[in-house]
């Protein structure tokens, strides 16, 4: 039996993250109702409607302030644009556009510029989408977030110019171990750092959806940093946290909960997210809400320990027939010759267990939300409040220059896309269908579907 309290005022979480003031935040579409059965066969699938609109981020004055505590953001009406940078070389291709890296010409500073065609998020449906990816990313800070520092347009295209995370994917970091597999310990640090973002998330009203290797980056210093929003949901109203007290203290929970999870209490029907790490709940379509997050995490951790996800099948629908049905199972070390170490103890098998729980309301996390999931046996070790000062189990090698970005994979730029120039050089798209959000893209010639993505500077600490 659980008793709850409404809290005060909005607490500060771990991080002291600062709160965005209510105006902010507040102002979303109600969601949208299912959109997009049938599946289409790709990896990454999306509804065609996002599930929220964008924040009105519109400053009256040149320097406004998004947030009010001290940890706020300051936003400045700088004007950058394209002629700014230099273009070092191309870190990554995806369907709408493109991630180089590029370098301020005056201050030489390093940044990861993400560069979105215009005409590409029109066809695909996504620009709404992206209007919200622009949302989160101003608003969030958080030392696990990856941060923006600006974003701009031009005619053709959309500029986010965020953080260079040195490190490059955490996905290529995994493929990169022996094994491809982490240690127990070196797991549980990057789960509890995935724990601590989500939980800021949650707090915003933020479901993030897309927890995967592929969406997390390593920062110089070796800490990860969740990237691309684009899948991301907000719940058009915030509620407080509460503290949530068990009438039957254990061992482990005889404090009370802050429940986070009541802040982002939306249900949303739209089906995203990546074949292997879709929670039940997604795929049967009736709904789903922030606790997918913490399916994903327990799908990340298996993938972290073993070096592949639970639920893999030969086909798509094997692999969802599998999600729904198959019962967790661990593999014994013995078969993996790079491990050495010990079995995985109880603790861990019991959060992959408790974190895959098919039925999302009984899941960990479903309760409480991440204070909830923190308190799980497993992360007894971590100090959470302490974590972005522990040392990475990983540390990108700190010979390597950052301009040389070495852990990043060498893509191919088949057409040259001239920052400086015209910018009409068009950039090579992905080809596949993302989800069928494709339409009709006539109506881009009657309005500017993105004349209100203001240009916004983000006036951010030093990480
Ligand atoms: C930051 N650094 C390197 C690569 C990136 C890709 C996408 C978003 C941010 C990034």
């Amino acid at each position: 039996m659980l008793s709850t309290t409404t809290f005060p005022s909005s607490p500060a979480p771990c991080y002291q993250p600062g709160y965005p003031s209510s105006s902010s935040l507040r102002n979303l579409d109600p969601l949208l109702p299912h959109s997009s059965t049938p599946l289409a066969p790709v990896r990454k699938f999306a509804s065609s409607t996002p599930d929220i609109t964008p924040l009105d981020r519109s400053t009256s004055s040149p320097t406004s302030t998004a947030r009010t505590a001290s940890y706020s953001v300051q936003k400045q009406n700088i004007t950058v644009d394209p002629s700014h940078f230099k273009k070092i070389r191309l870190l990554g291709k995806g369907d709408v556009g493109s991630v180089y890296l590029v370098q301020n010409e005056e201050t030489k500073q390093l940044y990861a510029l993400k560069v979105l065609s215009k005409k590409e998020m029109v066809k695909r449906n996504k620009i709404k989408r992206v209007k919200v990816e622009q949302a989160i990313l101003s608003m969030a800070h958080h030392p696990f977030i990856v941060p923006l520092h600006h974003s701009f347009q031009n005619k053709d295209y959309l500029f986010f110019c965020l953080e260079y995370c040195v490190g490059g994917e955490f996905f290529r970091a995994l493929q990169q171990r022996p094994g491809k597999v982490l240690k127990e310990h070196e797991a549980r640090f990057y789960a509890a750092e995935v724990v601590a973002a989500l939980e800021y998330l949650h707090l915003h009203g933020l479901i993030y959806r897309d927890l995967k290797p592929e969406n997390i980056l390593l920062h110089q210093s070796g800490h990860l940093m969740l990237s691309d929003f684009d899948l991301s949901v907000q719940s058009p109203t915030i509620g407080n946290p509460t503290i949530v007290r068990s009438a039957f203290p254990s061992l482990f929970s005889h404090l009370p909960l802050l429940d986070t999870k009541i802040c982002s209490n939306v249900r949303t029907n739209s089906f995203v997210g990546t074949q292997e790490y879709l929670a039940p709940e997604v795929i049967q379509g009736n709904g789903h809400s922030s606790t997918v997050d913490w399916w994903t995490l327990g799908i990340l951790l298996y993938e972290m320990i073993y070096g592949f996800t639970p639920f893999n099948g030969a086909n798509r629908n094997d692999t969802f027939d599998r999600i729904m049905t198959q019962k967790l199972d661990f593999p014994h070390f013995g078969s993996n010759p790079y491990f050495q170490g010990p079995e995985i103890s109880h603790q861990g098998k019991s959060i992959m267990r408790k974190l895959l729980d098919k039925n999302e309301n009984k899941r960990l996390g479903a309760r409480a939300g991440a204070s909830q999931v923190k308190q799980h046996a497993f992360f007894k070790p971590i100090n959470f409040a302490l974590l972005r000062h522990m040392r990475p189990p990983i540390m990108p090698a700190q010979k390597a220059k950052p301009i040389d970005a070495v852990h990043f994979a060498h893509v191919k730029e088949s057409v040259s896309f001239d920052l400086h120039g015209s910018l009409t050089g068009d950039m090579d798209m992905d080809d596949d269908d993302n989800g069928g959000d494709s339409h009709d893209s006539d109506r881009e010639d009657l309005v500017d579907p993105f004349a209100d993505f203001g240009s916004v500077t983000l006036i951010r600490p030093k990480h």
